[in-house]
Protein backbone atom coordinates (compact mmCIF):
# COMPACT_ATOMS: atom_id res chain seq x y z
CA UNK A 1 0.00 0.00 0.00
CA UNK A 2 1.64 3.03 -0.96
CA UNK A 3 1.96 5.94 1.49
CA UNK A 4 2.19 8.73 -0.63
CA UNK A 5 0.48 9.23 -3.63
CA UNK A 6 0.58 9.56 -7.58
CA UNK A 7 -0.42 12.53 -9.04
CA UNK A 8 -0.19 12.82 -12.93
CA UNK A 9 -0.09 16.09 -14.07
CA UNK A 10 -0.93 15.92 -17.67
CA UNK A 11 -2.19 18.17 -20.55
CA UNK A 12 -0.96 19.92 -23.97
CA UNK A 13 2.51 20.51 -24.25
CA UNK A 14 3.16 24.25 -22.97
CA UNK A 15 0.24 24.10 -20.81
CA UNK A 16 2.59 24.54 -17.41
CA UNK A 17 2.92 20.54 -16.24
CA UNK A 18 6.78 21.07 -15.65
CA UNK A 19 5.96 24.79 -13.92
CA UNK A 20 3.87 22.97 -11.82
CA UNK A 21 5.52 19.42 -10.87
CA UNK A 22 8.95 22.33 -9.97
CA UNK A 23 6.60 23.93 -7.49
CA UNK A 24 4.98 21.20 -5.89
CA UNK A 25 7.95 19.03 -5.60
CA UNK A 26 9.13 21.78 -3.69
CA UNK A 27 5.75 21.70 -1.45
CA UNK A 28 4.89 18.00 -0.86
CA UNK A 29 8.00 16.61 -0.82
CA UNK A 30 7.21 14.24 -4.29
CA UNK A 31 9.52 13.66 -6.34
CA UNK A 32 9.22 15.47 -10.43
CA UNK A 33 9.21 12.48 -12.48
CA UNK A 34 9.18 14.01 -16.21
CA UNK A 35 8.32 11.10 -18.36
CA UNK A 36 10.31 12.99 -21.22
CA UNK A 37 13.47 12.43 -19.16
CA UNK A 38 12.88 8.96 -18.08
CA UNK A 39 12.37 7.92 -21.37
CA UNK A 40 15.58 9.39 -22.67
CA UNK A 41 17.23 8.25 -19.26
CA UNK A 42 16.12 4.86 -20.05
CA UNK A 43 16.36 4.47 -23.20
CA UNK A 44 12.77 3.67 -24.41
CA UNK A 45 12.42 5.90 -27.23
CA UNK A 46 11.39 4.04 -30.26
CA UNK A 47 11.21 6.40 -33.66
CA UNK A 48 11.66 10.03 -34.23
CA UNK A 49 8.39 11.47 -35.76
CA UNK A 50 10.15 13.88 -38.48
CA UNK A 51 7.25 16.19 -39.56
CA UNK A 52 6.27 16.53 -36.00
CA UNK A 53 9.90 16.87 -34.48
CA UNK A 54 8.97 14.75 -31.69
CA UNK A 55 10.32 11.31 -30.55
CA UNK A 56 7.68 8.98 -29.87
CA UNK A 57 8.05 6.71 -26.82
CA UNK A 58 7.84 2.84 -26.83
CA UNK A 59 4.94 2.47 -23.65
CA UNK A 60 5.56 -1.35 -23.10
CA UNK A 61 9.40 -0.71 -22.70
CA UNK A 62 8.25 2.87 -20.38
CA UNK A 63 6.11 1.10 -18.13
CA UNK A 64 8.69 -2.11 -17.83
CA UNK A 65 11.34 0.73 -16.90
CA UNK A 66 9.05 1.84 -14.31
CA UNK A 67 7.30 -0.91 -12.83
CA UNK A 68 9.41 -1.26 -9.90
CA UNK A 69 9.19 2.27 -9.10
CA UNK A 70 6.20 4.40 -9.40
CA UNK A 71 3.59 1.80 -7.83
CA UNK A 72 5.69 2.67 -4.78
CA UNK A 73 4.23 5.96 -4.76
CA UNK A 74 5.23 9.47 -3.91
CA UNK A 75 5.20 10.71 -7.25
CA UNK A 76 4.34 13.49 -9.78
CA UNK A 77 3.83 12.04 -13.31
CA UNK A 78 4.63 15.09 -15.80
CA UNK A 79 3.79 13.81 -19.01
CA UNK A 80 1.48 14.78 -22.16
CA UNK A 81 -0.66 11.21 -22.29
CA UNK A 82 -1.88 9.97 -19.17
CA UNK A 83 -4.18 6.37 -20.47
CA UNK A 84 -0.94 3.84 -20.87
CA UNK A 85 -0.51 4.04 -16.58
CA UNK A 86 -2.27 1.50 -14.78
CA UNK A 87 -5.80 2.67 -12.76
CA UNK A 88 -4.02 1.07 -9.34
CA UNK A 89 -0.69 3.33 -9.61
CA UNK A 90 -2.39 6.69 -10.14
CA UNK A 91 -4.52 8.00 -7.38
CA UNK A 92 -5.04 11.67 -8.80
CA UNK A 93 -5.05 12.99 -12.53
CA UNK A 94 -4.96 16.67 -13.19
CA UNK A 95 -5.34 17.80 -16.66
CA UNK A 96 -3.84 21.18 -16.98
CA UNK A 97 -5.70 23.66 -19.04
CA UNK A 98 -5.00 26.80 -21.40
CA UNK A 99 -8.54 28.10 -22.84
CA UNK A 100 -6.55 31.50 -24.70
CA UNK A 101 -5.06 29.41 -27.21
CA UNK A 102 -3.08 33.06 -27.95
CA UNK A 103 -0.97 32.34 -24.55
CA UNK A 104 -0.30 28.72 -25.39
CA UNK A 105 0.90 29.44 -29.41
CA UNK A 106 3.34 31.81 -27.99
CA UNK A 107 4.29 29.69 -25.26
CA UNK A 108 5.01 27.36 -28.12
CA UNK A 109 6.51 29.47 -30.34
CA UNK A 110 8.95 30.50 -27.76
CA UNK A 111 10.21 26.78 -27.58
CA UNK A 112 10.45 27.44 -31.48
CA UNK A 113 8.26 24.39 -32.00
CA UNK A 114 7.59 24.16 -35.90
CA UNK A 115 3.90 25.30 -37.67
CA UNK A 116 2.76 21.60 -38.07
CA UNK A 117 3.68 21.14 -34.40
CA UNK A 118 2.35 24.39 -33.18
CA UNK A 119 -1.14 23.32 -35.01
CA UNK A 120 -1.66 19.46 -34.03
CA UNK A 121 -1.06 21.13 -30.10
CA UNK A 122 -3.23 23.88 -30.45
CA UNK A 123 -6.28 21.42 -32.15
CA UNK A 124 -5.19 19.49 -28.98
CA UNK A 125 -6.33 22.04 -26.91
CA UNK A 126 -8.84 23.39 -28.45
CA UNK A 127 -10.37 19.64 -28.68
CA UNK A 128 -9.84 18.89 -24.69
CA UNK A 129 -8.13 16.11 -26.16
CA UNK A 130 -6.16 15.46 -22.65
CA UNK A 131 -8.88 15.84 -20.78
CA UNK A 132 -11.49 13.36 -22.82
CA UNK A 133 -8.22 10.26 -22.51
CA UNK A 134 -7.92 10.95 -18.83
CA UNK A 135 -11.91 10.70 -18.24
CA UNK A 136 -11.93 7.63 -20.40
CA UNK A 137 -8.65 6.10 -18.58
CA UNK A 138 -9.58 6.62 -15.20
CA UNK A 139 -12.58 6.90 -12.54
CA UNK A 140 -14.24 10.42 -12.33
CA UNK A 141 -13.39 10.93 -8.75
CA UNK A 142 -10.16 11.37 -9.51
CA UNK A 143 -10.03 13.48 -12.39
CA UNK A 144 -9.82 17.34 -11.82
CA UNK A 145 -9.24 20.13 -14.48
CA UNK A 146 -7.46 23.11 -13.38
CA UNK A 147 -6.59 26.06 -15.94
CA UNK A 148 -2.70 27.41 -15.98
CA UNK A 149 -3.02 30.57 -17.59
CA UNK A 150 -1.66 32.95 -15.17
CA UNK A 151 0.89 33.27 -12.45
CA UNK A 152 -1.87 33.35 -10.36
CA UNK A 153 -3.25 30.06 -11.69
CA UNK A 154 0.21 28.78 -10.29
CA UNK A 155 -0.17 29.25 -7.25
CA UNK A 156 -3.59 28.61 -6.46
CA UNK A 157 -3.68 25.08 -8.46
CA UNK A 158 -0.27 23.80 -6.30
CA UNK A 159 -1.72 25.57 -3.12
CA UNK A 160 -5.16 23.07 -4.55
CA UNK A 161 -3.01 20.14 -5.03
CA UNK A 162 -0.48 20.25 -2.27
CA UNK A 163 -3.69 20.49 0.27
CA UNK A 164 -5.42 17.17 -1.82
CA UNK A 165 -1.76 15.48 -1.31
CA UNK A 166 -2.10 16.47 2.54
CA UNK A 167 -6.02 15.03 3.24
CA UNK A 168 -4.96 11.86 1.19
CA UNK A 169 -1.93 11.07 3.31
CA UNK A 170 -4.27 11.29 6.28
CA UNK A 171 -7.01 9.61 4.97
CA UNK A 172 -4.39 6.82 4.21
CA UNK A 173 -2.94 6.90 7.74
CA UNK A 174 -6.20 6.83 9.60
P1 LIG B 1 4.73 21.90 -20.19
O1 LIG B 1 5.64 21.22 -19.20
O2 LIG B 1 3.29 21.55 -20.02
O3 LIG B 1 5.17 21.74 -21.62
P2 LIG B 1 5.86 24.34 -19.06
O4 LIG B 1 5.66 24.16 -17.60
O5 LIG B 1 7.23 24.07 -19.61
O6 LIG B 1 4.79 23.49 -19.91
O7 LIG B 1 5.38 25.82 -19.42
C1 LIG B 1 5.65 26.40 -20.70
C2 LIG B 1 5.96 27.88 -20.52
O8 LIG B 1 4.79 28.57 -20.12
C3 LIG B 1 7.01 28.16 -19.46
O9 LIG B 1 7.76 29.27 -19.87
C4 LIG B 1 6.20 28.56 -18.25
C5 LIG B 1 4.97 29.19 -18.85
N1 LIG B 1 3.74 28.94 -18.07
C6 LIG B 1 3.08 27.77 -17.97
N2 LIG B 1 1.98 27.89 -17.21
C7 LIG B 1 1.93 29.20 -16.84
C8 LIG B 1 1.01 29.98 -16.05
N3 LIG B 1 -0.09 29.45 -15.51
N4 LIG B 1 1.29 31.28 -15.86
C9 LIG B 1 2.40 31.84 -16.40
N5 LIG B 1 3.28 31.16 -17.16
C10 LIG B 1 3.06 29.86 -17.38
Amino acid sequence: MRTSPNVIITGTPGVGKTIHCEQLAQETGLRHFSINQVAKDRGCFESFDEELQTWIVDEDKLLDAIEDEMPLGGYLIDWHACDLFPKSWVDLVVVLRCPSTDILYDRLSARGYKEAKLEENIDAEIFGVLMEEAQEAFDEEIVVMLNSEKDEDVESNCARISSWIEAWKKSQAE
